[in-house]
This record gives C-alpha cells, structure tokens and sequence, in this order.
C-alpha cells in the first residue's frame, strides 16, 4: 500500500491534472448542488415532512468525485449517508426524498444502476463483491462500487467481503469515506491499524488514501481503482473526510464532540470553500458561478418536492402483505386495526404520527 495520501486542490495545478476546466466546474457544481439538497432535506425534516434524515454536509467531495469516476454500467451500493452520490450519478432528487418520507419501495424510471441504499453497517459488501463477481462471469465490463463508512470496517461482513473478493478476483471498489466517526465513536477508537487503506495488504488488494475532500483527486483515484477493478483486481479507496453535521436527525452531538479528532491542516472540515477558492484561482469559475448553481438546484428542488408530494400514500395493507404468505393471528389484528384507524382518520393520519 502506498503511504501518499493523494491530493489535487491547493496542492497541484489544473493543467497538471488528467482533468479540463469542464471537470472542475461540473464537480463544483454538484458540490453545490447536494450542499443545497442536504440543507433542504434538513429543513423538510425539521418541519416533519419526513421522519429521519443523515445529513453528509462535509462528505459531498469524496461523493461526487465517486460519482463522476464510475462509467454508466458500474454498478452502485450506497448507504442512508451516500445521497449526494446517488444524485451526483443521476437518481432522481424525488427518489432520495421518498426514500426517507417513507416509501422505500419507490423509483422513478431513471436508468442508474443502482441497488436499494443499506441501513444495516456493512451488508451491502457481500452483496457488491456478489455482483462484481456476477459481472466476470458474464464477461461483463463492468464494477461495483461499494460505498460504506469507517465503522463498518469493525463489522464482519466487510471482512468477508474484502477476502472474498481478494480470492475471486471480483471486480469491486471498495469505497470507504472515513469521516471521523462512526456515531459517537471517534475514527482513533475504531481501529489499531494505522489506517483503514492498510486493512486491504490482509486480503492481498491494493488500499489507497485520497483527500476525500478534495473532489478532483477523489474522482482520479476512483476511477483508477475502477478501472483496476474491471482487470480483475479489487481495490480499497479510503477517503479521507469529515462528519460536520450530526449523525442524524435523532442525535446530539454536542454530547461528544468534545473527543474531537485532530486533523492535520490540509485535511479541511469542509470541502466546499477550499474548492470554490481554488477554481477561482485556477480560472475556471467566473463571478456568480456557485450563485448561479445555487438557483438551478433551488429549482430542481422544489421540483423534486412538488414530484414526492404527488406520489400517492402506500395502503396500510402494504406494510403487511410482503412479509408472510400468511399473517399470524396477531399480525392480522395489527392490520385490522391500521386499516381501521386510516379509515377513521384519513389524511390526518399522517398528522397523528408525528
Ligand atoms: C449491523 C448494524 N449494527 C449497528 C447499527 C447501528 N448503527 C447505525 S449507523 C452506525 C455507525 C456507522 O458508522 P460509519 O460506518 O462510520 O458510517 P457513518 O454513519 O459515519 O456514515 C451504527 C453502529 C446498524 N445500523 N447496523
Ligand atoms: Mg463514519
């Protein structure tokens, strides 16, 4: 494993990069874009319009320099924290937002290839080896991207997962964003390693360190590691970024912050102004460039609300029926008795449950 972390803002110039001044721009505006989403969606949260929500302010570098690395068949395995990926690769803003109100059955007909986002730390591993492997059997040019976050490396499945894909060759990235904490827990309590990319020398794949708040450098090692991956040689991509927020809406972290982590001076809490200042510099971004980003998402947003709105409410029947072929007597009552008080209620229902 290679000890560099890599870096490309307020390190290296543009021209000394494999990227054009339409690369910079296009990362700068989805930074943007999803800084915007995550404010809205904790704004929604707030006035209850959905019951739960994992804000990534802070991650959306390491994300969208993710999305922009994969090719248009890789496939994606995100988490609750990987939205911004998710809409920097294309899923709809209304997707995302349904996810969280409540439907997560629900998708628009966009064509990412992309698999339901994992709750449970660290599930999602086996299951996007599983897929690379699918990919090489079918000769299939394509990869998994695997995103999970510094706690999951403690669980079991991400274990499995690496060894597995060491042994069978399965064409997957493995990419963890350590933002410094996994809930309370801060990053030095995680782990002995010196880091999480060194975990990848156990199962004889490569690890890399990138800024992780650095869009550009992530999207080069990314889609280094992906295409390494498509050869048959998975790859662990640590991101080095940073937490700001809370871990979600159900938590206070002024509980625990006090256990702060130092981080050295290049490793910024926040992606965004670093960026802006350095596309500036390098004279890509002109005057009212991140104003006018700001506007273009405001407006997908209220779209992207107004389209989650008109989606019809799932029947209370529904929460029942894909569970058994048949409901137990207890579970049958429990579904008398939903129905019985949306009949009653109706539309208000939605207003007693919060
Ligand atoms: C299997 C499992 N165990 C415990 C939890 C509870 N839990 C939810 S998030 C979390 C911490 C995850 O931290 P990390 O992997 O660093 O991801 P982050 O939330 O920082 O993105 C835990 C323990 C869970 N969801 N699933
Ligand atoms: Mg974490």
């Amino acid at each position: 494993m290679s000890d560099d972390v890599t870096r490309v803002v307020g390190e290296r110039d543009l021209d000394a990069t494999r990227f054009d001044a339409d690369d910079a721009r296009a990362a700068l505006r989805d930074v943007v874009r999803t800084r915007r989403f995550d404010e809205r969606a904790l704004a929604l949260q707030r006035r209850g319009w959905m019951s739960g929500y994992p804000p990534f302010e802070g991650q959306e570098a390491a994300q969208v320099g993710a999305a922009h690395a994969m090719e248009a068949d890789d496939r994606l395995f995100p988490t609750y924290r990987s939205n911004a990926l998710q809409i920097a690769r294309g899923v709809p803003m209304s997707d995302v937002l349904l996810f969280r109100r409540g439907f997560p059955e629900y998708h628009s007909d966009h064509d990412v290839p992309v698999f339901p986002q994992a709750v449970p730390i660290a599930s999602q591993i086996p299951h996007a080896v599983g897929a690379g492997m699918a990919a090489s059997h079918r000769d299939a040019d394509r990869a998994s991207l695997v995103c999970f976050g510094d706690g999951a490396t403690s669980e079991g499945d991400f274990h499995e997962g690496l060894n597995f894909a060491g042994v069978f060759d399965a064409p997957t990235v493995f990419f963890c964003e350590n933002n410094g904490w996994a809930i309370s827990l801060p990053e030095r309590r995680q782990t002995a390693s010196d880091s999480i990319a060194v975990k990848a020398d156990a199962y004889g794949i490569e690890g890399v360190q990138v800024d992780g708040n650095d869009p550009l450098a992530t999207r080069a090692v990314v889609e280094d590691a992906l295409e390494r991956a498509r050869d048959g040689d998975p790859v662990l991509v640590e991101a080095l970024t940073y937490r700001q927020g809370a871990h979600t809406t159900a938590d206070d972290p002024s509980q625990y912050r006090e256990g702060e982590p130092d981080l050295p001076e290049w490793r910024v809490r926040d992606p965004l102004d670093r960026f802006v200042e350095w596309c500036r510099g390098q004279g890509v971004v002109e005057e009212g460039f991140v104003e006018r980003a700001t506007e273009a998402a405001n407006e997908e947003l209220a779209d992207a609300v107004e389209t989650a709105e008109s989606v019809p409410r799932p029947e209370p029947e529904e929460l029942f029926d894909p569970v058994y072929g048949e409901l137990s007597p207890e579970l049958r009552r429990q579904r008398e008795a939903a129905r019985a008080v949306v009949d009653e209620h109706g539309e208000e229902t939605y207003e007693l449950e919060r």
